[in-house]
């Protein structure tokens, strides 16, 4: 038995894996659990980030707007399962220079110490990492960008590692990047990013084609007593365009640049309707999980074609099980 280092969560929510399944990701019975419609202007939620929050969740969700526009709003749920989302974007306070909106995409939410960071995809002359920070939920102060655009999916560790606060990014283009591996940045201050080390790439060859075209890091890494989990999503390139999948890695727990392990076949991937067709099909794109240490349960939360929010449901043992069965050999 494999365990997670951490809190426990006795209202993490969860359905059990029906007998015979044979993936190690199950869904939640009742998805899509938001909607495109979750808020008034809203053309689709998605790739949105969960945190335990008081005596229930907080979170902060990527709503695009029907004008089309990409912006990040708060919200609450007393079982992290039915949300309510403020019908207003975040506003962050900071230095103006900074917080100036082109456009805001893909949170983010780790806690670190005594507070809530919030990364995310920022517009600033092109993607980059944007970074701010609350208690409450309620106010937000946004500090500078992590790195040079471009980049996209910057997911913070949630503790300081040897000294120094660790993220994980994935160096990007202006547009539908066709490229991109993950990388590991290293602060003393989460301002000033440095050390940077390379993680892990596509897959060239034959051997795990779905994580052919780019990766990108997914939820914050999972603690665990064999290393960091990272669940990160795969993309390939079809005929009929970009199909994102999710894998994971198991990251050396000191130097999490170093992959000790890292699944060959992917761990779930569009199957079911609300995955396939949306504004973009063949997407499910993790954002964000919870965790409880006392069961090992992971509750996974996703965007589904780039459309509607969805959960799923896994444990620490599924995964490393799963990808040790079948780990991948080209490094
Ligand atoms: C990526 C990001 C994600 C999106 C994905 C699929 O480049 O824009 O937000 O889910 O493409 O469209």
């Amino acid at each position: 038995m494999s365990k997670i280092i951490g809190k426990d969560l006795p209202n993490i929510p969860w359905q059990d894996k029906e007998a015979g399944y044979r993936m190690p990701i199950w869904r939640y019975k009742e998805n899509p659990i938001i909607g495109r419609d979750a808020i008034s202007r809203s053309n689709s939620v998605f790739n949105s980030a969960v945190v335990p929050f008081g005596d229930g969740f907080a979170g902060v969700f990527r709503c695009d707007s029907r004008s089309v526009s990409m912006d990040i709003f708060a919200g609450f749920s007393k079982d992290g399962i039915h949300w309510e989302i403020n019908d207003e974007p975040i506003s962050f306070e900071g230095d103006p220079e900074v917080t100036t909106r082109e456009y805001r995409y893909d949170p983010r939410v780790c806690f670190i110490e005594d507070r809530y960071y919030i990364t995310w995809c920022n517009g600033y002359h092109g993607p980059t990492i944007g970074i701010a920070y609350t208690f409450d939920f309620q106010k937000f102060y946004q500090i500078e960008n992590a790195f040079l655009p471009y980049n996209r999916n910057g997911v913070l560790f949630p503790r300081k590692i040897g000294g120094r606060y660790m993220m994980l990014s994935r160096p990007s283009d202006t547009g539908h990047t066709p490229f991109g591996d993950i990388f590991c940045s290293q602060s003393p201050d989460l301002e000033f990013w440095g050390h940077h080390r390379h993680v892990m790439s596509t897959v060239k060859g034959d051997e795990s084609a779905w994580q052919s075209t780019k990766i990108g890091p997914g939820p914050v890494p999972i603690e665990t007593d064999e290393g960091w989990l990272l669940i990160y999503h795969g993309v390939i390139t079809t005929c009929n365009g970009f199909v994102y999948r999710m894998g994971v890695a198991l990251l050396d727990i000191d130097e999490p640049w170093k992959v000790l392990c890292r699944s060959k076949d992917y761990v779930m991937a569009p199957y079911e309707y609300y995955e396939c067709v949306g504004d973009v099909p063949n997407v499910v794109f993790p954002c964000a999980t919870l965790t409880d240490a006392a069961t090992g349960r992971i509750t996974i939360y996703y965007g589904c074609a780039d459309t509607v929010t969805g959960m799923a449901f896994t444990t620490v043992d599924e995964l490393l099980k799963y990808m040790k069965e079948n780990p991948l050999t080209e490094q």
